[in-house]
């Protein structure tokens, strides 16, 4: 009776009423289309921008004669390039050499005033798009040796054969369709590749895994290849190579093997044959890379071998053409042992057992891209192998196309952190760039955010994520401000509205503003979603809000949240002390011991290695209760703010730009508030704590926010 009488009074209240959340979503989009209604009339001569221009905008102001010696595809598009956007000196004389020099490493190059040296052709264009940027950006020229930290810097699509696109937020893929012409290739197809290639290699990206890394075995039949031929020849002039995401069980799923046991010598033949097709139709094919024995997918423990069985089996296959393997290192089974530390449990006994055109790709921490993670202990740890890091760039985590989040302080972040390793300064940068280690390939790999959106991301700051994972993939050790301010200035030139305005109004009005804004909204996004160390709180499926309550039963538990923040009424937070899970362990020192002591943990990891009462005191002096409460508060008031910011600088943004950003911003807010109310009500239970005083309670009742939960349109999808 009792229990009826429960559900009874839930089941009125969310008939009776809509949920808050509804109701301020629907009055938030009543008031998004009041406004962008009236920005509408108010602009319509102001002019219009689709955002598809990414932030290769510069037109030249002056002539240039430019001087190169020889002709090849990617020389001429060097020259072209050159004279499109030349801003320097009208009339005068740049030079591009093709000349090997041992200062200069892979693809970099020599820049000065008067020309650019490089040991391929490549390099040349990489400078010119450099020299072109400072042109642009108002920087100095001067005489200087300009090297990539990595050899491979690469982005990795989770595109899928049929044209959806994993974790994808923008549209379906620029590369696959499904239906009667999806393995025909167009002009219009071979237009937008070009267009991709080039904004890569403006920022420097050589490398594109096609397909999703959940990959279909169909991937490598003949008439797919032909279509990945296709792309791998508009892609090439650019020095973007093709990758594919080879399923490891192809031999058996495609290839009419019986088995795709990696020492089985009939299925070494068929990678060996499968190899030699590829690399028939392109020679500069990249190599493969692989997930294997993780979320389902197929993997060489599954006839009893180790990832470096299969991994070396791939490898020995592309390696006479130059081809490399890039093995995921993103494994954890159901085990009891603690998620975090699976990956190192079984990657670090085969340091060494890998051939040397295999890098393992280890994403930044050791879960899942969250908005927060300490670095992964394998970074360092593995020193007879070749490590690379993994990013997202793709907003899984962060508020897909929704949220406004740029994403290089995560990065920087990430980059500077210290493994100790081989001594203080053995950041992660440095322990996978070959400063630290003779790694015979080095490499970095971002999961794409692009799509067929017209401005190719969705969200129009979203495009600022795939400029800021080319830059960092060149220059690890560059910084996000420098980074921020580049973006802007290219994108949103002084003169994207048609009227004039001094740089000088510009910078204080706009530039200024919105750089603050870019930098600081990592931070509120980790505020308002995951503060001190909260970890894989969001919904479920869907990753877009709050979901710490998501546990149903039969579902394995290292996939729900309750799992990862492990409230109860004495505390709250994951124990990986070595009174707990004991993860800790697996850093070097003092990194270990930092993290293990709570007086010396960082705060911004605290709920991730502390297990912590309610009524813990923090360096503020606050409780932990009170400290989770005004993080989320202060999220959602620095989304507020953004909003402002945004607003203040409509006069120098065109119309259509303005507006994609406008609209984000107000579902941004619905979400910071409905992580907010959902976070602090739900916690609360444990806690049993009052809301402290100074800051908005939270609003709405938990329940209906629960059973909301997977019935809430994704905003995105609703656009
Ligand atoms: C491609 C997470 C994502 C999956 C993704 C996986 C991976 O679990 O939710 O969509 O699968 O990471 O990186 O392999």
């Amino acid at each position: 009776m009792k229990q009826i009488s429960t559900e009874n009074s839930i089941l009125h209240e969310n008939t009776a009423s809509k949920s808050y959340h509804f109701k301020q979503m629907t009055f938030n989009r009543m008031k998004l289309t009041v406004s962008i209604l009236i920005l509408f009339l108010a602009v319509q001569f102001t002019r219009a921008d689709d955002g598809h221009g990414l932030w290769l905008r510069g037109k030249s102001t002056a002539s240039v004669n430019v001087v190169c010696a020889k002709k090849s595809p990617t020389l001429d598009l060097a020259v072209k390039e050159l004279k499109q956007g030349w801003q320097g000196k009208n009339g005068a004389t740049f030079v591009l050499t093709v000349k090997v020099d041992k200062a200069i490493k892979f693809d970099g190059f020599k820049l000065s005033p008067k020309g650019i040296q490089a040991n391929n052709e490549y390099g040349v264009l990489y400078g010119v798009y450099e020299l072109l940027r400072r042109q642009a950006t108002g920087e100095t020229i001067k005489d200087e040796v300009c090297n990539p930290s990595y050899e491979h810097r690469v982005l990795n699509h989770w595109d899928n054969m049929d044209g959806s696109i994993e974790r994808g937020y923008a549209g379906h893929s620029i590369f696959w369709r499904r239906g009667a012409d999806a393995f025909v290739t167009t002009e219009k197809d071979k237009a937008l590749w070009q267009e991709y290639a080039r904004a890569d290699a403006s920022v420097g990206i050589n490398g594109a895994v096609l397909n999703n890394v959940n990959s279909n075995p169909n991937m490598l039949k003949a008439e797919t290849l032909k279509r990945v031929k296709d792309i791998a020849d508009v892609l090439r002039p650019y020095g973007v190579k093709v990758f594919i995401s080879a399923k490891f069980s192809s031999p058996s799923a495609m290839g009419g093997l019986k088995s795709s046991d990696p020492l089985n010598p009939e299925v070494i033949k068929w990678w060996q044959d499968k190899a030699k097709e590829i690399y028939s139709m392109i020679p500069d094919f990249g190599g493969f890379l692989v997930k294997a024995n993780s979320e389902g997918q197929a993997g060489p423990q599954d006839y009893g071998r180790t990832h470096a069985d299969g991994a070396n089996v791939m490898a020995d296959a592309v390696k006479p053409y130059g081809g490399i393997v890039m093995w995921r290192a993103f494994v954890y089974t159901t085990s009891n042992e603690d998620r975090a530390k699976q990956a190192y449990n079984e990657f670090l006994p085969l340091d060494g057992k890998f051939h040397d055109n295999v890098i393992i790709q280890v994403k930044n921490g050791p879960i899942d891209f969250q908005p927060r993670e300490p670095f992964s202990p394998l970074f360092g740890a593995m020193k007879k192998t070749s490590i690379m890091p993994e990013v997202q760039v793709t907003q899984e985590y962060l508020g897909h196309s929704v949220d406004l989040v740029f994403l290089a302080p995560m990065w920087e972040e990430f980059l500077k952190s210290d493994t100790y390793q081989e001594g203080k300064g053995s950041t992660t940068a440095r322990c996978t760039d070959g400063s630290i280690f003779p790694q015979k390939h080095t490499a970095i790999a971002g999961v794409s955010n692009v799509g067929l959106d017209v401005n190719w991301c969705g969200h129009l700051f979203a495009q600022s994520n795939w400029y800021a994972y080319g830059r960092l993939a060149w220059n690890n050790q560059m910084t996000s401000e420098k980074i921020a301010d580049e973006w802007l200035k290219l994108a949103f030139e002084p003169t994207s509205t048609g009227k004039s305005v001094s740089t000088q109004e510009w910078t204080t009005n706009f530039l200024k503003p919105i750089k603050q804004m870019m930098l600081d909204s990592r931070e509120a996004a980790v505020n308002y979603m995951m503060p001190v160390g909260f970890h894989h709180i969001m919904s479920s499926n869907e990753h877009y809000g709050p979901g710490p309550w998501w546990a149903p039963a039969r579902t394995r538990k290292d996939w729900t949240p309750p799992y990862f923040h492990q409230a109860d009424s004495l505390g709250v937070g994951f124990n990986r002390t070595t009174t707990g899970s004991n993860a800790v362990s697996q850093y070097h020192e003092p990194v270990a011991s930092m993290f293990n002591d709570v007086n010396t943990c960082p705060e911004i990891y605290l709920l991730w290695f502390h297990h912590l009462p309610w009524n813990y005191k923090m360096k503020s002096g606050r409780t932990l209760w009170d400290e989770i409460c005004i993080h989320y508060n202060t999220g959602l008031h620095q989304v507020q703010q953004f909003q402002k910011t945004w607003d203040g600088v409509q006069p120098y943004v065109d119309a259509e730009r303005f507006g994609n950003v406008k609209e984000r911003l107000v579902l941004q807010l619905d979400a910071a508030h409905l992580w907010n109310d959902g976070c602090v009500l739900y916690f609360q239970k444990f806690s049993k704590m009052p809301v402290p005083a100074g800051i908005e309670p939270p609003v709405g009742k938990l329940d209906d926010i629960i059973n909301n939960d997977l019935k809430r349109p994704m905003p995105w999808a609703k656009r």
